[in-house]
Order: C-alpha cells, then structure tokens, then sequence
C-alpha cells in the first residue's frame, strides 16, 4: 500500500442501520451497494495505492437524491467521499476510512447540445469518452482528452480540472467550462448552469468547484464549450539526442506550426521502455535509432495539403538544425493510434512493473527534465526514475518504479523533489490535484494566507467538514476533537 495515512475523525458518525434504511428511500434498493465485491473496487483507488473501508456505495440518480443524500448524511454527521470513474492519480476519489461512497455514474444524460454554439449541457457522470463519440457524430470534439477516457467521468475531470493532450490547443476546463450544477454540503442545490461564451455578473463562482476535489459540493451538471472536431490531423513521433533540443522543437512547433499545433507531448527512453516492455502490441516507432528523448507532435487543421506541407517544412527545419535526429510520420490513423497506445499507456505499464511514486509538476520549460535528472542522480540504482509529460504545458510526469513500497526509498524521494518545484517557482501539481497523496505538500505551491483563505471557503460551504475529509487542505488530514 502507500505511505499517506490519517487518524480517522471523531466529528464523524458511524453508519447505522436506519441511515441504510433512509438510504433506501431516498435512492431505491438498487441504488444502495453493499455488496462486498462491488464494494472492494470502489474502495481502492486505479494504481491500487490507497485503500479505503467503506460499507456502503451510494448511486443516486437525480440532483435532488444527491441533495436528499448530502442533507441526510450532513445531519447525521456522516462523511461522504463524491467518486466518479475513480481514475483520479492521487487518492481523492476513494474514502480513507469509512466514508459514504457517492458515485455518479447513474447521473448520465445528455441535455442539450447546441451545434451553433458549440455548448453541451450533460449531467455529471458521463462518461468523457461517451461524450466525445456522441458530439463527434454532429462534427465536434471535446476540449480534453486524456488515457483514462473511458472512464474517467465529465464531473471528475471537472474537480480535478483535469488537464491531458490538447489542453496546449484549447485550454484549461477554468476556460471551457461554461456553467456547473453542484450540491453542497447540507444538500442546497446551486444553479450556476450557464450557457453563456460570456457572463462578468458577479464572482464567478463555479470556478471553485473546477478542480475542488470533491471537498466543496458535489458536480451534478456540467455545461461546456466544445470545438469543431476538424478532419485533418497529422502525427509524428521525433527522436532527439538531448534535452535542450526538445526545447528547440517546441519553441519551432510554436512559431511554424502556429494555429495547428495540437499536442506537443515528451517521452524519455526510460518511459518508453516501459510502454515497450508492459504493453502488449507496442513496438518502436523509431526502432533504427536509440535515442534518449522522444516527441509526439500533433497538428488538427482543416485543411489537409496545406497542414502536411507545414508539417514536412517543420521536419525537415527542424532536422535540418540538427533539433530533430530521426522521425516517422504516421501514414494514416492506425499508426497515429500506435504512437498514442505508447504514449498513453506509460502509466499502466510503470502500474505492472511493480510500486510507482508518482508526481506531476510544472516546471519551466527549462526545469522540466532536471528534476527528472537530478533525482536519477540521487536514486543511483535504487529505482527507475521516468520523466514524460506535457511538454507543451510545461507539465512534467516524474515517476519513481521501483520493486515495491519501501519507507528508505520514499524518504530519498520526498520532501527531495518538492523543496526542489519550490525552488524552481513549480507546481507541485499541475493536472492531477492534490487529494489524500499531497496535502503536506500544498505548502511549497501555495502561500500560507491562500492556504488560509482555501480553509474558509472550506468552512463556509462545507461547515462540519462532510465532504471528502482528510483530501486537499493540509489541516483537513488531522483529526480534530468533537466540537
Ligand atoms: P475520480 O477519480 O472518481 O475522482 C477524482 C476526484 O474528483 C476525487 O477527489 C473525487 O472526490 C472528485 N469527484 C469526482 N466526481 C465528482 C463530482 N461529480 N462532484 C464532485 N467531486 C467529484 N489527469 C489529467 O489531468 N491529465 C491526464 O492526461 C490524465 N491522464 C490519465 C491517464 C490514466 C491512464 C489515468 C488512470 C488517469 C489519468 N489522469 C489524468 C487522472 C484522472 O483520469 C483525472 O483526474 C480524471 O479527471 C478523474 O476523473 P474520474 O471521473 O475518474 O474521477
Ligand atoms: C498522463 O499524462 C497522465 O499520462 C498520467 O496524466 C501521468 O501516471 C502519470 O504520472
Ligand atoms: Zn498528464
């Protein structure tokens, strides 16, 4: 298992068998999971690290069962932990003790979807791969895309603010997201469920809810703006020989790719060993040369001579210059497919090899491989040290494999490559947020009065602390004396 822990809260009630009942009521029997089975899989988290002892799972289908729910559970002094597709990388979605688990994934209707506009109003447990294939029927895409698609729900990348490969094109969920229904704590329903590309009345709340964590209220509608899926989209998967050439890559991509650009994705050799030796089918794209660094390049146009000529332009400048020592561009989608399986499933391959240590910053573009260099230095041959990411976004996944959880290792590790973001003006989390993994970390990205201020939106909305407790707030991870 993982090393975070916390005391269990005294502020919170045990499940009995009248709340079970109410449960009942209020959701009908099917909606109420006790079972051990469906219940052990709700209890874990994806990479299997954080366990959680929940009796119950709650599926409520409506808004207002979500609020009969939290109304209840808040009342009684229950703690809830909101789950959606429980992807989530940093142990948010799972309960820590035994929290209610509340999943979503019943709330799965599409309400509208204006194809003027480009604005889809769904309810929160859709699934975003569902809702890629339904708008993209009509000629459009979602704004974000990431490895867990099939499952990962619309609600959770919404409290997570989830970033993932095309965020570099169409920006971060803050911008996307147009309007969110969400319950809070004591079950009142906010309508901030706008449809509008523009709406200055006010604070704009909603804001908060995009990557709260679960810990603010509960997403039960999401309003979003989607782009025009376009038809011409080109692929290419580069190697270089050292970092700063990568560096170079981006900086052309930028300026001669301009508009088209649409991922801009990094792999080191020690990642893509990885895909290569955990993932069955993949093989190397570039088998002729071994190189240390690699480039996934996206451009998406409408226009398709004109987006493969400036794609060949690019390539050939770039090689030219000496940036790029090799490349192959994907003839056709099955092998942009390949490129994307390698690139996307590093995580479940770094999941078979065995422990991982997971962290995801942002770094400036040129910090984003240093860290990654600098613990492979520390660690010597103690564990595989990966770096991969979102180079584009300056986003850089370092991940630590090594046989199994070791306490000597982990103290290597941190508070190492935290004290070394905050030094280098990083984030300690750049897309997957902070959860139960990272609380003791928030310090080092944020001062101590935004910490301050994060705790009395805590308060105000969430006064007993139902919602996802010992998740995102530092203090929320130590129990605290009945009142
Ligand atoms: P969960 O894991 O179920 O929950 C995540 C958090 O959101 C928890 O704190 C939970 O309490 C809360 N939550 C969920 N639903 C709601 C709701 N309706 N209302 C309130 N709170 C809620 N993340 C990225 O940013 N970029 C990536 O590229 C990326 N790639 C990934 C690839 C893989 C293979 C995997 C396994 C994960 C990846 N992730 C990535 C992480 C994860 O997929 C995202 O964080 C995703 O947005 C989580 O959605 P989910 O529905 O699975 O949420
Ligand atoms: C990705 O970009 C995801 O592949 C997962 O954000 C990163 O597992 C990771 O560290
Ligand atoms: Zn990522």
């Amino acid at each position: 298992s993982g090393n975070a822990s916390a005391v269990k809260s005294s502020r919170f009630d045990k499940l009995k068998e009248p709340d079970v009942k109410f449960f009942k009521s209020a959701v009908g029997e099917k909606g109420v999971i006790m079972d051990k089975d469906e219940l052990a899989v709700a209890n874990i988290d994806w990479m299997h690290k954080y366990q959680g002892h929940s009796q119950i799972l709650l599926r409520p289908q409506t808004t207002r069962q979500v609020s009969e729910i939290l109304r209840y559970c808040n009342s009684r002094n229950l703690a809830v932990v909101p789950q959606g597709g429980n992807t989530g990388l940093v142990g948010g979605g799972v309960p820590v003790h035994d929290e209610v688990i509340m999943n979503l994934g019943a709330l799965n209707k599409i309400i509208s979807f204006d194809e003027v506009s480009g604005i889809l109003v769904c309810e929160s447990g859709c699934i975003l791969e569902n809702l890629d294939n339904y708008i993209g029927n009509k000629g459009f895409t979602m704004p974000l895309d990431l490895g867990a698609k099939g499952s990962c729900q619309i609600g959770g990348n919404v409290s997570t603010n989830a970033g993932g490969l095309r965020l570099l094109r169409y920006g971060s969920l803050h911008g996307n997201v147009l309007g969110l229904e969400v319950v809070l704590a004591d079950g009142t329903v906010v309508d901030m469920l706008g449809t509008l590309i523009k709406d200055n009345t006010g604070y704009d709340m909603k804001q908060l809810f995009i990557g709260g964590e679960g810990t603010l209220g509960v997403v039960t509608k999401v309003s979003i703006l989607v782009p025009a899926k376009l038809g011409s989209v080109n692929t290419a998967f580069l190697a270089c020989e050292d970092y700063e050439s990568c560096q170079n890559v981006l900086k052309e991509a930028k300026m001669q790719l301009g508009e088209i650009l649409s991922a801009f994705e990094f792999i080191d050799r020690a990642a893509l060993d990885m895909a290569l030796t955990h993932l069955s089918g993949t093989r190397d794209p570039l088998p002729q040369s071994w190189k240390n660094f690699y480039l996934l390049i996206e451009t998406t146009g409408s226009d398709e001579a004109h987006d493969k000529e400036k794609l060949h332009r690019f390539l050939e400048s770039t090689m030219e210059k000496g940036f790029v020592a090799d490349g192959v561009v994907a003839q056709g989608s099955t092998q942009a497919d390949s490129f994307w399986q390698i690139r996307e499933g590093i995580s479940e391959a770094i999941g078979k090899a065995g422990a991982v240590y997971k962290y995801d910053f942002s770094l400036p573009p040129k910090y984003f491989y240093k860290i990654v260099e600098d613990l492979r230095g520390r660690l010597g041959s103690a564990a595989v040290v990966l770096g991969y990411g979102h180079l584009g976004d300056g986003n850089v996944h370092l991940n630590v494999s090594a046989p199994e959880y070791d306490n000597e290792l982990l103290e290597k590790i941190e508070p190492y490559v935290f004290e070394w973001v905050a030094k280098h003006k990083g984030s300690v989390s750049a897309e997957h947020g902070i959860g139960f993994m990272k609380p003791h970390a928030l310090h080092y990205s944020k001062s101590t009065e935004a910490i301050m201020l994060m705790e009395k939106f805590k308060s105000l909305l969430d006064p007993k602390g139902i919602l996802n407790p010992y998740k995102v707030l530092p203090n929320a991870s130590k129990s605290t004396p009945n009142p």
